[in-house]
Order: structure tokens, then C-alpha cells, then sequence
């Protein structure tokens, strides 16, 4: 029998989740049914992937810093490209932030249904109200000295201590391209296989994703009036969508206005690329033909996209970052949270960081969201209200991560005379 693509699976999950929700609201006794033998099914998915959260980060990050290869090599081309990326991401998340802020979906959600949210989540809100009165209590660049470590193993057992293991893992990945050849070789060698790993372990994980997106729907169903929660959920995912198509509008006005490369040449070359990241939502799986659409199709040097990127498919999720920015305000604002400037000002470093330390692969960056929600004490049992809409938002950010690699390619390109003209021309 021909396989069914995951995506469809999970749509399959997501479907019977609200259909048995939905009929279990009809019974008295159905809802706890739900949640004493339903909804654990949907923690241990969610705790399955904050599990692999940390070995994700070392990971991918320590692998795609040591692809830098060595320093001069860094400097020269490095700086740029991670220059450039870093204010792509910051942007994205800034209009992420921008457009939740103005559109406000999560204040679409009824009152009732923020109270029963708040019911059956009310130790995390108190726990919020405790992180806020920390943060109050905390200097001014306390977050800072919080993103070094004391300790690393102290740092990988927490949630919130990601921004530290994000910090060691680039640390490390620096230490490993300063030492000499030979030596750093069999540590590259094992951070390669240790990323292999953690990718299947992904994989794995997310085969079980039609499985957890059903436990978490209906448990979700029955949780609260679902009118009022669908409502919001419809416009929390025009928020995200919306600030994607900016993205991408932004994206071809940068390689319009900085490489002379006009929208139609840039979307007929990078297309497929999008099409193939949209299906997979996986950058990691697309950037073969990212690579190849890059440097036959928009005409970048293969000096130049085959170091700027494979290190944005591992750094540079400008989608990702921008939903991450979205979906902490959304759910903050689902439990009626009033997050302060500096809380959001806190999201736009750790959706950034996050999304940096988000591994290329499907629903990595709802893994690493735990990270911006524990940071601004928004509590992560928000995941259960946007995991069942994440896949198809994940297809969409992706295609946005992978366009977003694509535009920098061909500004280092263009920066350093290494553009030229395509060796394929695109039929219109
Ligand atoms: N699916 C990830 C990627 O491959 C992005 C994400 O999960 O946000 O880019």
C-alpha cells in the first residue's frame, strides 16, 4: 500500500481528536474520560519533544558553526552571512511581534473559555506570576549573565537554561575550528553522527505525532468550548501566515533592490526549493536542491552557497522565528497574560536564539517554542492550544526559512563579486 505522507496522518489525528472531543462532550463523565486516559498520551508527545531539545541544540549548532570550517574562512565570508542572518531573523521577529500585537487573535478567545483554560492550567499561570516577579526583582542584564552557565549539565536539565546550552554549543563549535585539523577532526566526525542520531530521533518522535495531535485535540475539546478556542486558533494562524507573505514580499524586494536579481527570475529559480521545504518541512531535507537551485538557477558561486547555506538551513529559520515571536504572544494572550515592553523585548533574543538553535527538521521549531515560553514565563501547556494547527504552519515557515537562506546566498554572493549570470535559464 502507497505511503501516506505524515502531514496527512497528522490531518487524520487532528480530525478524529476534535471528533471525539467533540462526542465525548456529550456524556457526562466524557471529559474526564478524555483526561485520565486520553490526554497523558499527549504529555508524554509534548515531553518527548522538550526531551530532545537539548541534544537537538548541541547538535545541529555545534555542527553548523564547526561547517565554518576555519577562522579566516569565518571572518571573511562567516561574519557577513551570519551578520546578515541575524538581522533577517530579528526583522521576522519583529513583524511576528508587530502583527500579534495589532491583530491580537488570542484575545478572540471567549471569556469562559480563557477561564477554563486558566482552570486547568492555573499552576502554570502561578508559576508565570513568579518568573514575572523574578524578572522584576533581577538588574537589568541579569538575562544576560543567565545565557553563560555555571554549570552545562545544570543548564541542559532545564527547559529554560536553553539560551545557555545555545551559548556553549556556539562556544564549543568556535573552540572546535581553532584547534588544529587533526585533532578537531574526530569531534566534528562525532557531533556529525551525534546529529544523525537526534534527527531519527525526531523522525521517530514525530511518527507518533498523529498520535499525540489526537490526544492533544480531544483533550483540548473537551477542555474547553471549542467555538470560542477555534476562533482564535483561525486567527492565530493569520497572524503567522500573514507575517510570512511579508517575509517573503521582503525577501524579493532585498534581492531586487541589493542583487539586481528581479522576483520573477528569484521565485522561477528558488520555487521548487520552496515547494520541496512546503511538502517536507524539513530545510534540512530540502537543501540539496536549495544548493543546486542557488547556483544553477540564480547564478551564486558554489564557494558561496555551499558555505552560506547549509549553515542557514542549521541557523537561519527567519519563519521559525517569526512564529515562535507569534505563538508565545498568542497563547500569553489565550491565558490572559499582559506581558510587559521588556518581556517582548526578552521574546525577540529568544525566539532569535531560538530559532537559531531550531533544527532543520519537521516541527523543530515548536520543540525549541518551550524555550520562549519558559523564558517569558508563558506557560508551555499553551502548546496543547496551537499543536494541532502546527504542522500546516510548519510547511509555511519552512518554505520562508528556505527562501530566506536563499536570499543571502545571493547577497554575500553579489557582496563579493561572486554572482553570476545562471547557468540555466528558467522558462517563464
Ligand atoms: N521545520 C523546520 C525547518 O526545517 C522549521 C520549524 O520547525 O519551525 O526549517
Amino acid at each position: 500500500m502507497k505511503k501516506i505522507a505524515l502531514h496527512w496522518k497528522i490531518l487524520l489525528g487532528m480530525i478524529l481528536g476534535v471528533g471525539v472531543g467533540v462526542l465525548m462532550t456529550q456524556f457526562s463523565g466524557g471529559k474526564e474520560l478524555v483526561q485520565d486516559w486520553i490526554k497523558p498520551f499527549g504529555s508524554i508527545f509534548i515531553n518527548s519533544l522538550k526531551l530532545i531539545a537539548v541534544p537537538l541544540i548541541l547538535g545541529s549548532l555545534i555542527k553548523g558553526v564547526s561547517d565554518l570550517k576555519d577562522i579566516s574562512k569565518l571572518s571573511k565570508m562567516g561574519g557577513r552571512t551570519i551578520g546578515i542572518y541575524l538581522i533577517t531573523t530579528l526583522i521576522a521577529v519583529s513583524i511576528g511581534l508587530l502583527l500579534v500585537n495589532i491583530i491580537k487573535p488570542g484575545e478572540a478567545i471567549s471569556a469562559e473559555t480563557r477561564q477554563d483554560l486558566v482552570q486547568n492550567y492555573s499552576s502554570d499561570a502561578a508559576k508565570y506570576s513568579d518568573a514575572a516577579l523574578k524578572q522584576k526583582e533581577n538588574g537589568p542584564l541579569q538575562a544576560l549573565i543567565d545565557i553563560v552557565p555555571e554549570n552545562i549539565f545544570g543548564a541542559a536539565t532545564e527547559n529554560k537554561n536553553m539560551l545557555q546550552v545555545i551559548f556553549f554549543s556556539i562556544f564549543f563549535g568556535i573552540g572546535l575550528i581553532l584547534i588544529p585539523e587533526k585533532k578537531s577532526k574526530p569531534v566534528k566526525k562525532f557531533f556529525d553522527g551525534f546529529n544523525e542520531v537526534i534527527l531519527k530521533m525526531i523522525d521517530l518522535i514525530m511518527l507518533a505525532a498523529p498520535f499525540g495531535v489526537f490526544a492533544l485535540l480531544s483533550a483540548l475539546v473537551v477542555e474547553s468550548p471549542s467555538v470560542g478556542l477555534f476562533k482564535a486558533l483561525i486567527w492565530y494562524a493569520f497572524t503567522v501566515i500573514l507575517g510570512l507573505f511579508l517575509m517573503m514580499v521582503f525577501y524579493n524586494l532585498l534581492t531586487l533592490l541589493v542583487a539586481k536579481v528581479n522576483p520573477s527570475t528569484f521565485l522561477k529559480g528558488i520555487s521548487p526549493a520552496q515547494l520541496l521545504a512546503f511538502s517536507t518541512s524539513s530545510s534540512a531535507a530540502t537543501l540539496p536542491v536549495t544548493m543546486e537551485r542557488v547556483t544553477d538557477h540564480l547564478g551564486v558561486d558554489e564557494e558561496v552557497s555551499s558555505f552560506v547555506l547549509p549553515i542557514g538551513a542549521t541557523i537561519n529559520m527567519d519563519g521559525t522565528s517569526l512564529y515562535q515571536a507569534v505563538a508565545a504572544v498568542f497563547i500569553a494572550q489565550a491565558f490572559g497574560m499582559d506581558l510587559s515592553l521588556g518581556v517582548q523585548l526578552g521574546i525577540i533574543a529568544t525566539a532569535t536564539l531560538a530559532s537559531i538553535g531550531s533544527a532543520a527538521v519537521p516541527g523543530a521549531g515548536m520543540v525549541m517554542l518551550v524555550i520562549v515560553l519558559a523564558q517569558a514565563g508563558i506557560p508551555e501547556a499553551g502548546l496543547a492550544l496551537i499543536f494541532a494547527i502546527d504542522r500546516p504552519l510548519d510547511m509555511c515557515r519552512t518554505a520562508v526559512n528556505v527562501t530566506g537562506d536563499a536570499t543571502v546566498a545571493v547577497i554575500v554572493a553579489k557582496s563579493l563579486g561572486m554572482l553570476h549570470d545562471p547557468k540555466v535559464e528558467d522558462r517563464s
